[in-house]
């Protein structure tokens, strides 16, 4: 269905074939064009544009230089009973996390926690499906990594930092698990290239430019530095996931990445930590219980007007399964044109 000035409505069902015949179209395996397609169709269902279908373009770009391996097949390693590694073997990650979640689960239920590092893979996509997926299983998830040295640390003007997501799910007995998911950065670079496409202003405190003045142009925030959310507290969470996801896993930082990009304009091109923890484990006998002293948590939070992370992916999941999701008239164009 078509409005010209709302642009395109698609069910999910139609958005996932169109994101797998386009990934198919571009060379990669099914598996691969599945995993991803199912991760950008979530995207643009919890209506987080910068990492719903807007992300096809980057994965086809990233293809088209050469540096993907769109067929690579994941292959995993038994480190030790509590961690896992996968290595991605220069494919997407999106595969090899799924490839890997089973055996993550597994060690996390007998160890009561584990760690799968997932290794040379491009990573391009938002961690909260991740995250969920882990809780979906009863456990606790965590997952973090690198990405390109867009940011610059706090008190810097280059950067040196990726734009590092951090991701946490809680699971719940009932409804939705708690879940947050946000780079490091003051926002994700994803939300300042969709102001750069649509030519909108972007807040000043989102990047500098290349002269280390604040700007409010995107395109000059792209070619600049980001900056840190929380200034120095940001700035060393984002040193954390460097370390944790790129020195402790034996793989690259997100100033090593951009190095390995040499220009190429591709994906980033890092590792994953995903860390899960079985709270039946921890808890035993008083699991319980500390499902309901988490419980007394969140309702201290929404019972006065506040509300939890990611209600508002919930709501807008809710809709898109009734509705579809609208997709910008230009956007889909530029889709489109990936069927050629
Ligand atoms: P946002 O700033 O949009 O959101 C961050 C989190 O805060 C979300 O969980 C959000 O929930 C929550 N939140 C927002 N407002 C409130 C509020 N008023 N009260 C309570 N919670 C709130 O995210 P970012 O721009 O930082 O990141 C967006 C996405 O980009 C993430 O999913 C991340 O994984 C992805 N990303 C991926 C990278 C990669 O290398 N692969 C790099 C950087 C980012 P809600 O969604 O419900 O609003
Ligand atoms: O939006 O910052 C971002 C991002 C980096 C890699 C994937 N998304």
């Amino acid at each position: 269905m078509t409005n010209q000035n709302a642009g395109v409505v698609l069910s999910l069902d139609e958005l996932f074939s169109l994101a797998r015949k386009a990934l198919v179209h571009h060379g990669l395996s099914l598996a691969h064009a599945e995993a991803i397609a199912h991760v950008i169709t979530q995207g643009q269902r919890d209506e987080c544009h910068s990492h719903g279908i807007y992300r096809l373009l980057g994965c086809v770009r990233s293809v088209r230089s050469g540096k993907v391996d769109p067929s690579a097949e994941p292959t995993l390693r038994n480190v030790s009973p509590g961690v896992l590694a996968v290595d991605a073997h220069y494919g997407f990650s999106l595969l090899a996390f799924e490839r890997g979640l089973p055996v993550l689960a597994e060690k996390a239920r007998t160890q009561g926690i584990a760690a799968m590092a997932i290794n040379r893979c491009f990573h391009f996509s938002a961690l909260w499906p991740e995250v969920e997926a882990i809780a979906a299983q009863g456990l606790v998830g965590l997952a973090m990594n690198p990405s390109h040295s867009w940011v610059a640390p706090a008190g810097g003007t280059r950067g040196v930092f990726g734009t590092n997501p951090i991701a946490f799910a809680w699971p719940r007995e009932h409804g939705h698990p708690f879940v947050f998911d946000f780079a490091t950065s003051a926002i994700a670079r994803g939300d300042i290239e969709l102001h750069a496409r649509e030519g909108k202003p972007i807040p000043d405190h989102w990047a500098i430019d290349s002269e280390g003045k604040p700007t409010t142009d995107a395109r000059a925030a792209l070619e600049g530095a980001m900056q840190t959310f929380g200034g120095h507290k940001g700035s060393a969470l984002a040193a954390m996931v460097e370390l944790l996801a790129g020195a402790l896993i034996g793989d690259l930082t997100s100033m090593e990445s951009q190095a390995f990009d040499d220009g190429a304009g591709a994906s980033p091109c890092h590792g994953e930590l995903v860390i899960a923890i079985d709270p039946r484990r921890f808890l035993g006998a008083d699991y319980a219980a500390g499902q309901e002293r988490a419980e007394r948590l969140f309702a201290a939070v929404v019972d006065q007007g506040a509300r939890l992370p990611s209600q508002r992916r919930f709501e807008a999941r809710e809709r898109s399964e009734r509705d579809g999701v609208r997709i910008p008239q230009a956007l889909y164009d530029d889709v489109m044109k990936l069927l050629d």
